[in-house]
């Protein structure tokens, strides 16, 4: 495998950008159906005979389940079913395991475990006469005493929320930790400077636009189970269903359609999938369940609640000498992270991996509480969301400490470019960046030094300016085999590429868009590899019946895997193309040259053949012996995940009379390697940094001390709109991937995991005459204002 194609060596090669390959800002092709209304949602699946589901929520955050009356449901006219989890418990799905080995109950028996858990379902004839159904079903609870965080759920005497699970004595969830202690606490011996903080990351939500939802159609004549699922990973939930109902994975299809938005929200198996293919199972015919906001807001997969203790060792000339912290993550009721197996608390270990740090150690606990599930979701590449957001903040709390220039601290401790390939201390090993560029030109953009004059002046007058930075490099691309799977399966993924006799070709794959533009950037990597026009190539995805076995996309894996399977599968249609090619040219293949889009004789340029001929030739003129077509497929497991890198700047200034902050500039500087569309790119970081700012501006989903979810709809969950999300001023670094067949990173996340820390680290910066240290996100005005009145931290 060579890391980049070939180069464009003939006079006649065709101009890649042009026809839409590598580095070509072509318009996304999905976006013409999904402009002009014609996108096909699940919501817009009708099927004949189609009935409707409804879930019924439980009210409590904790309470045992008295009694379920159910007959005034059945007796509304229309109502089809009513399932209870008795019902479900005959059919032993009354509970379902989880992605990271935990069970998780479908429909409560015994207990509800947070407020929003699915305690019963309708099926009717309209969705209408579903929900007034619910509200017939009359449940009788007895409520307990709710834990709405890890330290209530550690408490001596705390009611125990899983009593479900044999041998669980009390609320922790799992442990784990990673690193050398010893060396940690003989380095911690040595410092001049020890620097602590105590940060939360709060709890936050995807918001989609399109919630959750499934048509599930089990047709008992063939006995084949079609589920229309709104799924970033069509292929794992064939797998989960197959496991969990216990039918055979030929006969089960799922198909995602279009997906809208999907933001780590559609990873995991949801309650209601399997409510509503059961409830197909049971009645025979189609039954459709779409979630409304409320239950997407307060039932499904959320991501960060993670709390840090932590330290870092320092020399007086700001060298990092070890780092040590300890993480809490709340999940809510059950343990259902879609992450890694081998991984407790995903890939949290990959902070500081930019900088060089000789030694750490990382010990974590996740706690059961009486809250919705999830954990791993929101452009958070497996946590490391938290991860990097922990990891800048202690940077610049231990640049405070020094009394040291944030710029100048990093850049004492970033990974220089002759370190590569480097281990960091939680043994990942990153391959590629040049992080001192990446945080110059960031710098410079921005006018740092010129900035901190600005600064010191407005602080004359009373104004509180501050700047904010962040640098990180993360890990996007999972897996490789060796280390990364999920429920067992190995975390690969897959390609399909068939040639049409006139050129025009159709490249299936086994992620799934969500809106990130894989229509669009997948043909061009085949444009790149092959030379056929972009607009001449379709990709399709989603439907499990028609698409190679694929992991799907979530962790910003589409491109360091799936698309690495897309240039590998090309390379082998070139392969053959160049036999044919040979054929047609009657010279031996080792005189055949490729340039893109040609084959042509060396030393005799002008005679050559296009690819589309080559493809002609395989279905009409092949040489003896050849097998006729071209078409092939790869799997692609990478040797290592991709390491993109990022130095994001933002400028503030807060109103102390109002606690109100508004960003002056947003500098972002991105290293995702080579960049197949640079348009849709930017995109990608453009949206990373508004949820960025959303997340540490004004999102808050927090739980009252009943267990009541603040924020279960879009009035006190706030999404930013375009009149108060800051411009971007984007910038970029080119490091190409050394092990991806294009050079390509990932880099769907990257600016939601980097981007809260340079909001937040601005606006410490601007308090930082107060003497206040941290204010845990999101910064509201009131929150702000306390901290910058008082003095004090505000967690
Ligand atoms: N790309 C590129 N050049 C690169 C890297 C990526 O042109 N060097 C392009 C890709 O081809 C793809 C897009 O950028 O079209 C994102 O690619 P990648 O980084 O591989 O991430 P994924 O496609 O795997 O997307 C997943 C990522 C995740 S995990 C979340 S969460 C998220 C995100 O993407 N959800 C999104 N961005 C989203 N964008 C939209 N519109 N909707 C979501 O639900
Ligand atoms: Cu974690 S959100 Mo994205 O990996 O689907």
């Amino acid at each position: 495998m060579t890391a980049t194609a070939e180069p464009a060596t003939g006079s006649q090669a065709l101009d890649e950008v042009k026809i839409g390959g590598l580095g070509s800002s072509r318009p996304r092709v999905e976006d013409a159906r999904f402009i002009r209304g014609r996108g096909n949602y699940v919501e817009d699946v009708t099927l004949p005979g189609m009935l409707h589901m409804e879930i019924l929520r439980s009210p409590l955050a904790h309470a045992r389940i008295k009694s379920i009356d159910t007959s005034a449901a059945w007796a509304i006219p229309g109502v089809k079913l009513v399932l209870t989890g008795e019902m479900a418990a005959q059919r032993n799905l009354a509970w379902m395991p989880t992605l990271s080995y935990d069970t998780q109950a479908v429909l409560a028996t015994d207990k509800v475990r947070f407020q929003g858990q699915e305690v019963a379902c309708v099926v009717a004839e309209d969705p209408y006469i579903a929900k007034d159904a619910c509200d017939a079903i009359v449940v009788e609870y007895e409520a307990l005493p709710p834990i709405v965080n890890p330290e209530q759920a550690v408490a001596p005497g705390a009611p125990l929320i899983r009593d479900d699970k044999a041998g669980q004595a009390d609320n922790v969830a799992y442990q784990w930790e990673v690193g050398d202690k010893d060396g940690t606490d003989a380095a911690f011996a040595q410092a001049d400077v020890v620097s602590k903080l105590r940060l939360h990351y709060p709890r936050s939500h995807p918001s989609p636009i399109e919630n959750c939802g499934a048509v599930a159609d089990f047709n008992n004549a063939t006995g084949k189970l079609t589920v229309y699922l709104t799924s970033q990973a069509p292929h794992i939930v064939r797998a989960a269903v197959a496991l969990i109902a216990e039918l055979p994975e030929h006969l089960i299809r799922i198909i995602s359609p279009d997906v809208g938005g999907g933001f780590g929200n559609k990873v995991p198996v949801y309650p209601g999938y399997v409510c509503a293919i059961l409830c197909s199972i049971l009645t025979a015919k189609p039954v459709k369940w779409i979630e409304d906001n409320t239950g997407n807001l307060s039932s499904t997969g959320f991501g960060r609640d993670m709390y840090l203790d932590s330290e870092m060792a320092l020399t007086n000339d700001g060298k990092i000498l070890a780092v040590r912290y300890h993480a809490t993550t709340d999940q809510g009721a059950f343990y259902a992270d879609a992450q890694p197996t081998k991984f407790k608390i995903g890939l949290v270990h990959s902070s500081f991996a930019c900088y060089d740090v000789p030694v750490g150690h990382i010990t974590a606990q996740g706690m059961y509480t009486n809250k919705a599930p999830g954990g791993v979701a929101y452009r958070c590449s497996f946590r490391v969301t938290e991860a990097m957001f922990f990891q800048e903040r202690m940077m610049q709390a231990a640049a405070d400490d020094l009394g040291m220039d944030q710029a100048e601290f990093r850049r004492r401790n970033l990974v220089r470019d002759d370190q590569f390939p480097y281990r960091t201390p939680f043994g990942f090993l990153t391959d590629s960046g040049q992080y001192l560029k990446c945080l110059q030109v960031g710098l410079d953009a921005i006018g740092y030094d010129d900035f901190l004059v600005e600064q010191a002046e407005a602080r004359k007058q009373g104004r509180l300016l501050g700047i904010g930075i962040s640098t990180m490099t993360e890990p996007l691309g999972a897996g490789n085999s060796r280390e990364y799977d999920i429920l067992g399966i190995k975390m690969f993924d897959s390609a399909e590429l068939r040639v049409h006799p006139t050129g025009k070709a159709v490249l299936k794959i086994g992620a799934q868009t969500q809106g990130q533009g894989h229509e669009t950037t997948f043909a061009q990597i085949v444009t790149h590899e092959l030379g056929i026009p972009a607009t001449d190539i379709v990709v399709e995805h989603g439907d499990t019946d028609h698409t190679p076995f694929g992991m799907g996309t979530y962790a910003s894996r589409s491109t360091p895997v799936a698309g690495a399977a897309t240039a590998m599968v090309a390379r082998k249609i070139r392969a053959k193309a160049r036999k044919l090619a040979a054929h047609l040219l009657e010279v031996s293949e080792e005189d055949v040259e490729w340039e893109l889009g040609r084959f042509f004789v060396r030393g005799a340029e002008s005679r050559g053949v296009t690819i589309q001929e080559c493809a002609m030739a395989a279905y009409s003129n092949m040489p003896d012996g050849m097998e006729p077509g071209l078409e092939n497929n790869a799997y692609y497991d990478p040797p290592n995940l991709t390491w993109p890198f990022a130095c994001y700047i933002a400028t503030v200034e807060v109103d102390p009379e109002t606690g109100v902050w508004d960003v002056l500039r947003f500098v972002g500087v991105d290293d995702c390697g080579v960049r197949i569309n640079p348009m849709i790119v930017e995109g990608q970081i453009m949206g990373g940094l508004t949820e960025a700012y959303a997340i540490s501006n004004m999102q808050f989903q927090t739980y009252d001390v009943d267990g009541n979810l603040v924020g279960a709809n879009y009035m006190d969950y706030l999404l930013p709109t375009a009149w108060e999300t800051p411009g971007f001023e984007l910038h970029e670094v080119v490091t190409p991937s050394p092990h991806h067949p294009i050079g390509a990173k990932g880099v769907g996340e990257c600016a939601a995991v980097g981007g809260p820390a340079a909001y937040v680290n601005a606006v410490m910066d601007a308090l930082r005459p107060t003497g206040v240290r941290n204010i845990d996100m999101p910064l509201l005005p009131d929150r702000v204002w306390h901290a910058a009145h008082t003095g004090q931290d505000v967690s």
